[in-house]
């Protein structure tokens, strides 16, 4: 058979058939193999039906079809699958043909994997894909990374079928080697889950706080998107609040209080512990999405507690105000929050992370596209070594406007007993990080009152350690000053 395919690609369900769409679309002619082979032809004979789809029944065939050199993109469930196929494919490439996952795998398993597969002479690429089925066809957000060498063979497929911003840049760029792609990818994810969860703490304020309808808060969500606040979860959630049930009445008072989840969010949390990054607010969404999962428990303790009014006092238009504010602080303490994770994980792993380029990747096509990406993007141009996303100019002017409403919501919230924690995490962590002092040395003394742990002292160089004999019963022996 001719090598006439451009892509090949592995797993036909719901994105792998949505991206073989749009690459197809985009002019290349690509090939396609699924465990299941008789979905192979199911598409072929149907979505894929009069199109440069190639269909084939085996790893062989696929790899027999493609142009050299062979780039196979995997689209199949993450963890041992992607193990399973990356065994079947080496000793059907020949070396410099490239590997892809588009999965949403673990960085540290697309760290491995790209050793592994660049071992045996080819090239291993681990992607992010966001956007879901809609992204998957009209244009995601790509996030690549791995060995580099690949790059320039998948950019222009990558680039061709990724969204496009208003000026034509593709919401697609290199991320980094190893398991880059997958880690910002999973950062994406983390941050999607905070700004969830500010939203709800919105809602529920303004459902509780303000005895406001879905189809009021409909609008107040309308209106929010057509400001600094504007993004696709603020626009689909001004939808959401406007759905209603056969029956006429709001949809989204039908639905259980339960949030799932798959766990990139876990995995978010689970690596800023590993590298000592305060990501508290992403923290504070997964917990809360914990907490709505035990119903049960939450319906019995409800009979237990008394519940405080939870009526805001004064002006209701003033209340939406200062919510809008408190939310909008919030989202760029969050931020702040995921661009440290970014930059210690570069440190540790040892990647050349575009911080600008990581905004403009995920403007469009993604689910957490906003306007709010187009600032963070204008920091980075304005100081690319930027440390600290907060210590902007931009950044730094709007927290301060906002600074006020966000306390009188935060405090009033929690008067009411509406739990906050996300806008309240986000508060705390302002205020500590804006703190030349914190209660820290009182820890420091604890630490070394129990555990010779040791402390350093205001009135010494940093680095010089000492301890104290506390209760005149120890002995002089100090415990390391290690830091995990
Ligand atoms: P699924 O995650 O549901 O995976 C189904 C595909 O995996 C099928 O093609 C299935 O083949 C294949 N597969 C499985 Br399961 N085990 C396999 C194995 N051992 N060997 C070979 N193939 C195997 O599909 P999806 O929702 O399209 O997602 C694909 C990937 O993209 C996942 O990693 C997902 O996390 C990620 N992702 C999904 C979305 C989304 O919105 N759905 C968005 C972004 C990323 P079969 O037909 O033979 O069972």
């Amino acid at each position: 058979m001719n090598a006439s395919a451009d892509i090949g690609l592995i797993g036909l369900a719901v994105m792998g058939e949505n991206l073989i769409l749009n690459m197809e679309g985009k002019g290349f002619t690509v090939a396609c193999y699924n465990r299941t082979v008789s979905k192979v032809d199911e598409f072929i004979n149907g979505r894929g039906k009069g199109k440069k789809i190639i269909g084939c029944h085996s790893i062989q065939e696929l790899a027999s079809v493609l142009k050299r050199p062979r780039i196979v993109m995997m689209m199949v469930k993450a963890g041992q699958p992607v193990d399973d196929l990356i065994e079947q494919l080496l000793p059907v490439l020949e070396d410099g043909d490239i590997i892809i996952d588009g999965g949403n795998s673990l960085f540290e398993d697309t760290i491995r994997r790209t050793k592994y597969v660049e071992s045996k002479g080819k090239l291993y690429i681990g992607t992010g894909v966001s956007g879901g089925e809609e992204g998957a066809l009209l244009g995601p957000s790509l996030m690549p990374g791995g060995s580099p060498a690949a790059w320039l063979h998948v950019k222009p497929i990558f680039q061709a079928i990724a969204a496009k911003l208003d000026d034509g840049t593709p919401c697609c760029d290199w991320v980094g080697e190893g398991g880059a792609g997958h880690y910002v990818k999973m950062t994406h994810n983390g941050i999607e889950y905070g700004d969830m969860q500010l939203i709800c703490e919105a809602y529920h304020i303004m459902k509780e706080g303000l005895s406001m309808t879905p189809d009021q808060m409909h609008q107040v969500f309308k209106e929010w998107n057509e400001g600094e606040l504007k993004s696709y979860l603020i626009e689909i959630t001004a939808d959401i609040l406007a759905k209603k049930d056969e029956d006429g009445q709001p949809l989204v008072d039908k639905i259980l209080d339960t949030a799932g989840q798959k766990g990139t969010g876990k995995w978010t949390v689970i690596s800023s512990q590993e590298l000592g990054i305060p990501i508290t607010l992403i923290a504070e969404a997964v917990y809360s999405r914990c907490v709505s999962a035990m119903k049960d428990q939450r319906v019995d303790a409800s009979r237990h507690f008394p519940r405080p009014d939870p009526r805001f006092p004064g002006n209701k238009q003033q209340w939406i105000q200062d919510i809008r504010n408190a939310l909008y602080a919030s989202k760029i303490i969050s931020y702040t929050q995921g661009y440290m994770l970014m930059r210690a994980a570069a440190q540790h792993y040892g990647w050349n992370l575009n911080y600008g380029g990581i905004a403009q990747i995920w403007r469009g096509g993604c689910i957490i596209r906003s306007v709010f990406l187009g600032q963070i993007k204008k920091a980075f141009d304005r100081k690319p070594d930027l440390s600290c996303l907060l210590l902007d100019s931009f950044f730094n002017k709007a927290v301060r406007r906002c600074v006020r409403s966000w306390r009188k919501v935060v405090s009033t919230a929690q008067r009411k007993g509406i739990p906050v924690p996300a806008l309240s995490t986000a508060l705390a962590f302002y205020d500590a990080y804006r703190s030349a002092w914190l209660p820290a040395n009182l820890l420091q003394a604890q630490r070394d009152y129990f555990g010779a742990h040791m402390y350093e002292r205001v009135d010494r160089p940093r680095g010089q350690f000492f301890h104290t004999n506390w209760t005149g019963r120890g002995g002089t022996t100090a415990s390391g000053t290690y830091t995990v």
